[in-house]
C-alpha cells in the first residue's frame, strides 16, 4: 500500500484564551513527535476581525511527515481539542487555532484544495502579520504559493499591521 509520502505543513497557530503561551507551547512540543522541522517564536498580535476579543498569541510552525492534507488537518483537530477548543463563534476567541497555511507535496508542488473544510493554501494568509511576520522569521525565503514571497506580501501590508505584531517570548 502506498500512503500519502512525505509533505511539508506550514502551520499558524494562535491562541487568546486561557494560558496562552502553555497551550501554544504543548501543541509544539506535540508536533515534535510528527516531524518538526521549524517553528517561530511566540508573538502577541491584536485581534483580528469582526469579533472584539482578547489579543492573541501566535506561532509559525513547519513539519514534514507521512500525512496529506487531510491527515495535516485531521492533526490540527485533534491538537485544537486536546487544547479544549470548542466551536461556536466564527472568527471569536478560543483556546487554540492550528491553520494549514501550505502543504507541499515531497516534489514541491503545493496542494491546492478548494473544499469547504479546507482551503489551501489558506484564503487569508497572504493579509495577516500575525501569520507572514512568524513565518518570515523562521523562513526569510517563504514562498506563498499563488502570492509570492512572504517578505514581499509582509512589505505590501499596512505598516500598522505589521508594527502590531510583537516578539512575546524574548527569552524562549
Ligand atoms: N485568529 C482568528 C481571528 N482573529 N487574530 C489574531 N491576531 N490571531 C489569530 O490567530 C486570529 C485572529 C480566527 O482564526
Ligand atoms: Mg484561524
Ligand atoms: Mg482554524
Amino acid at each position: 500500500m502506498t500512503g500519502p509520502g512525505r509533505t511539508r505543513v506550514v502551520l499558524s497557530l494562535g491562541a487568546n484564551l486561557g494560558d496562552r503561551a502553555a497551550t501554544l507551547r504543548a501543541a509544539l512540543t506535540e508536533l515534535a513527535g510528527d516531524g518538526l522541522v521549524a517553528r517561530s517564536t511566540l508573538y502577541e498580535t491584536p485581534p483580528w476581525g469582526p469579533v472584539e476579543q482578547p489579543p492573541y498569541l501566535n506561532a509559525v510552525a513547519v513539519v514534514v511527515g507521512e500525512r496529506d492534507a487531510a491527515g495535516w488537518l485531521a492533526r490540527a483537530h485533534e491538537l485544537e481539542d486536546a487544547a479544549g477548543r470548542t466551536r461556536d463563534v466564527r472568527f471569536g476567541p478560543r483556546t487554540l487555532d492550528v491553520d494549514l497555511v501550505t502543504v507541499t507535496a515531497a516534489d514541491g508542488t503545493p496542494v491546492l484544495s478548494d473544499a469547504p473544510e479546507l482551503t489551501l493554501p489558506h484564503p487569508r494568509a497572504h493579509e495577516r502579520a500575525f501569520v507572514l511576520v512568524p513565518w518570515l522569521s523562521l523562513d526569510p525565503r517563504a514562498v506563498l504559493p499563488g502570492h509570492g514571497p512572504v517578505a514581499d506580501l509582509l512589505a505590501a501590508l499596512p505598516p500598522e499591521d505589521v508594527a502590531g505584531v510583537v516578539g512575546w517570548d524574548h527569552l524562549a
